[in-house]
């Protein structure tokens, strides 16, 4: 299988993470992608190969015009009125507040398009999420080409990210932005599944009332964990979409006798489905020693998603998502695109 990766993700290194009430040395690290990349070097998976430049229309038949251009400028606004600190909100227009208004002042932006406080926005972040997304781009332009997987090797992630949110580590939406150009470049239908720890809250929300994107996502239940406020099973679309969109929200302890029958039931749902192509976004922070999460999968039980996804038998992209055992995350991934090749 062929990986497409960038060094350009060196320029997401924030300085500290909001978390559990400490500022903490991120877990959403360059560390992570590096390990990965060991990884698919080692178990010689494929090629090794650098994404092209696709600019910023991809990008925006999913984002927001006024969010992109806030992603190109928050930095140098938040320099000019803080000085050379991570850029982070500190408040939002929650209940009985007014969603309408944008504000001018590069607080108030980041408080209108973030929906955490653990998203750090960095000298580099712009440059880092572009080229995380042409990563996924690239994948999907080999794939559309009839190449039968790729493995897009992006980081940031960005399946937390919406149309004109960002949050949970995520800026532009990596996964939808490559299914939707796959639409463009002629499927008829694809498939998502997100099989990161948390439910993929931005895939979902961008694809909600659509038919042509079918969105799958198996994640810790949004009563006990991030992002708390979506993810729930009786979410099934909206209009045209009603129908279109499943989620399995599995409770803390999750080990692979739960997580194997709901992954079971999710790709049996895809295949009626019958898309022309899936994208899958791969988190491994589902893992029994991640730092952040509470599911119990085992190294074991990786190769078993890759084979359970192999059995879709349709062209696959691999979207890298979460993953914060730096140690693992890269044997982990890597299991399941193997598997998935062999199987
Ligand atoms: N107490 C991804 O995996 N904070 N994002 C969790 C835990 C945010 C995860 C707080 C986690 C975001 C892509
Ligand atoms: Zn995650």
């Amino acid at each position: 299988m062929i990986t497409i990766y960038s060094d350009e993700h060196h320029y997401q290194n924030a300085t500290a993470e909001l978390i559990d009430g400490k500022f903490l040395p991120p877990f959403e690290m360059p560390k992570r992608a590096e390990m990965v990349l060991v990884q698919v070097r080692s178990a010689n998976l494929g090629e090794v190969l650098s994404p092209k430049a696709f600019g910023l229309e991809p990008i925006l038949r999913v984002h927001d015009e006024q969010f992109v251009t806030f992603l190109s400028t928050a930095w140098e606004e938040w320099v000019t009125a803080h000085g050379n600190y991570d850029a982070l909100p500190l408040n939002w227009a929650t209940r009985t507040m007014r969603q309408d208004r944008i504000p001018a002042a590069i607080d108030g932006k980041l408080s209108y398009y973030s929906f955490d406080a653990g998203t750090p926005i960095t000298a580099g972040t712009w440059r880092a999420i572009q080229a995380s997304a042409n990563v996924a781009l690239t994948g999907q332009e080999w794939v559309t080409n009839g190449e039968l997987s790729a493995f897009a090797l992006c980081r940031p992630p960005g399946h937390h990210a919406a149309r004109d949110l960002y949050g949970g580590y995520c800026f532009l939406n990596n996964a939808a932005i490559a299914a939707q150009a796959f639409r463009e470049a002629g499927a008829a239908r694809v498939a998502v599944l997100d099989i990161d720890y948390h439910h993929g809250n931005g895939t979902q929300s961008i694809f909600y009332d659509r038919s042509d994107v079918f969105f799958v996502s198996l994640h810790a239940h949004p009563q006990d964990e991030y992002p708390y406020f979506l993810g729930y099973e009786d979410e099934i679309g909206v209009g045209q979409g009603e129908g279109f969109n499943r989620n399995y929200p599995l409770h803390w302890g999750t080990d692979w006798n739960t997580y194997g029958v709901a992954l079971m039931d999710a790709i049996n749902h895809i295949r009626e489905y019958a898309p022309d192509v899936v994208v899958i976004s791969l988190g491994v922070d589902t893992f029994e020693h991640d730092p952040i999460s509470k599911f119990r999968l085992k190294q074991e039980d990786y190769p078993k998603i890759g084979k359970a996804i192999a059995r879709l038998n349709r062209p696959t992209l691999f979207i890298l998502e979460g993953g914060y055992a730096v140690d693992e995350i890269g044997i982990n991934a890597v299991q399941v695109l193997s598997s998935f090749e062999a199987g």
